[in-house]
């Protein structure tokens, strides 16, 4: 019995079970796309219609209603920069958000995502709207001016105080939590 288990345990059969498991999160994922928005979505899919939903819709999805950032996660999968998804940006975004994306693609969307003016680095004002939308404006802006230079002198590797990607590695390296 224990011989059979392990033949069945071949590649080929490890690929398929992985092209079913994406077909269905396809398929159920497309269900929600299509709830979102009936009147612009097609049940049909089987030639790649040019379909966009607004970011209005879907911010106000269960998984992101309570998410003080919903607006830039959005944003940040949104291959028209305008906050609009399509169902494959869509389906990016399901994927990253899962518990099971690996560190290194979260950490390229949580960069993203804190780059509030979307010039490829995070700078002092990036961070500060990032804690205010995380403390819900608790700290006085002296606090969080403090809060922030701090963050960045012991992240800023190169010393330009700004933090690239590698900088932003560097700090999340040594919060292992932090990408949750
Ligand atoms: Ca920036
Ligand atoms: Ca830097």
């Amino acid at each position: 019995q224990r011989n059979k288990t392990i033949n069945f345990i071949t590649k080929q059969n490890i690929n398929i079970f992985f092209s079913f498991l994406t077909f269905f999160l396809h398929c159920s994922l497309h269900g929600r796309y299509h709830e979102l928005a009936p009147h612009l979505v097609p049940m049909d899919y089987t030639n790649d219609p040019d379909v966009k939903i607004p970011l209005a819709l879907i911010v106000n999805m269960p998984e992101l209603k309570e998410n003080p950032f919903r607006n830039r996660i959005v944003e940040s999968f949104s291959e028209d920069g305008q906050g609009n998804l399509s169902f494959n940006d869509f389906v990016d975004m399901f994927s990253v958000l899962s518990e099971m994306a690996p560190r290194e693609l979260k950490a390229i969307f949580a960069f993203k995502i804190y780059d509030f003016n979307v010039d490829n680095y995070i700078c002092k004002e990036d961070l500060e709207k990032t804690l205010n939308k995380l403390t819900k404006e608790e700290l006085t802006p002296e606090e969080v001016n403090l809060v922030c230079e701090k963050a960045i002198e012991e992240a800023d590797l190169d010393g330009d105080n700004k933090l690239s990607f590698a900088d932003f590695e560097n700090m999340i390296s040594r919060a292992p939590d932090f990408l949750r």
